[in-house]
């Protein structure tokens, strides 16, 4: 897809990635470094120390070993968040489906690296350290499986920062933000995106979903909730405190329920669920 750049233009006096590769790549304690990758429901503790880091990924994916016992036909779901769960289950899906391409369903681009982001939260970076375009941005990993930047198709995009927007510029990544899904339809976004990084459908496909891509009336409870036609508040406060996903302790009991109702909506939905009912598949027609 072409995209007028004016963000890469040589008048352009905005130049992230300058800002971004500065300096030692970390330094403990820094803020925008979080030392403690995993979020602390997650069960999971990952260290950003460089020796420890590989293991650690490892350790977050049980997607893989899923993967290789069940096989590659079948698929395979994981629910769970924050969105840095994203880290383990598309470097595990990646070692076992090479080839797969990466729809990412989100307000945000969650490609923030340490250095660009404004709050320090993870689950605003995971495709950081996931896309190949981006390792000279991150500290290295040692050995995450990850996509190429021309694989991946980003869908309902409305808050992007800066940093991220310069990133999918400059990368060429394909992505379709809430105005053309106003403007077009969901149906022909989903068609154009798989069509860009899929075209004949042959290549197997990781979706990952964040519930705040969906419109907050269906989703409040989640940390960054989003309205598709305005961007969130640039609130870092309020950012800070926002790790959760669904986090029904975010909202009352009844916005809690309809969130959660939405979620399990698009569950089924992936599963094959339609509005016009499934037809049971030992139902012969006669
Ligand atoms: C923001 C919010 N771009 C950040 N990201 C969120 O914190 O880096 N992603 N909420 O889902
Ligand atoms: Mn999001
Ligand atoms: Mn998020
Ligand atoms: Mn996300």
């Amino acid at each position: 897809m072409q995209r007028s750049s004016s963000l890469l233009s040589s008048s352009s006096t905005y130049d992230p990635s300058t800002r971004i590769v500065r300096e030692p790549l970390y330094k403990q304690g820094d803020h925008r470094f979080p030392t403690n990758l995993g979020q602390p429901n997650s069960g999971v503790q990952m260290g950003l120390e460089p020796s420890g880091e590989a293991a650690c990924l490892r350790a977050l994916s049980p997607l893989q070993v899923a993967l290789n016992h069940q096989g590659k036909e079948n698929i395979l779901f994981c629910i769970g968040g924050d969105h840095s769960v994203s880290l383990g289950t598309v470097h595990g899906h990646a070692q076992v489906n090479k080839d797969m391409v990466l729809l990412w369903i989100d307000a945000h681009a969650d490609c923030n690296t340490c250095l660009t982001s404004g709050s320090g939260n993870v689950h605003g970076m995971p495709l950081s350290f996931l896309i190949n375009e981006l390792q000279e941005f991150v500290p290295p990993d040692g050995g995450v499986r990850r996509a190429a930047a021309v694989d991946i198709a980003f869908i309902g995009l409305r808050d992007i920062d800066p940093g991220e927007r310069y990133l999918l510029e400059k990368f060429g990544v394909t992505y379709y933000g809430m105005q053309e899904v106003d403007h077009l339809g969901i149906q022909e976004v989903v068609r154009r995106s798989l069509q860009e990084v899929n075209p004949g459908f042959k290549r197997p496909i990781h979706l990952s979903f964040d519930i705040d891509s969906l419109d907050p009336g269906f989703a409040k409870c989640t940390g960054t909730p989003c309205r598709p036609d305005s961007r969130c508040a640039k609130d870092s406060t309020l950012r800070r405190r926002c790790t959760g996903q669904v986090n029904p302790d975010l909202g009352d009991p009844a916005q809690s329920e309809v969130t959660v109702n939405a979620a399990k909506e698009v569950i089924r939905a992936c599963f094959g669920w339609q509005r016009a009912g499934i037809v049971p598949s030992n139902y012969q027609i006669p």
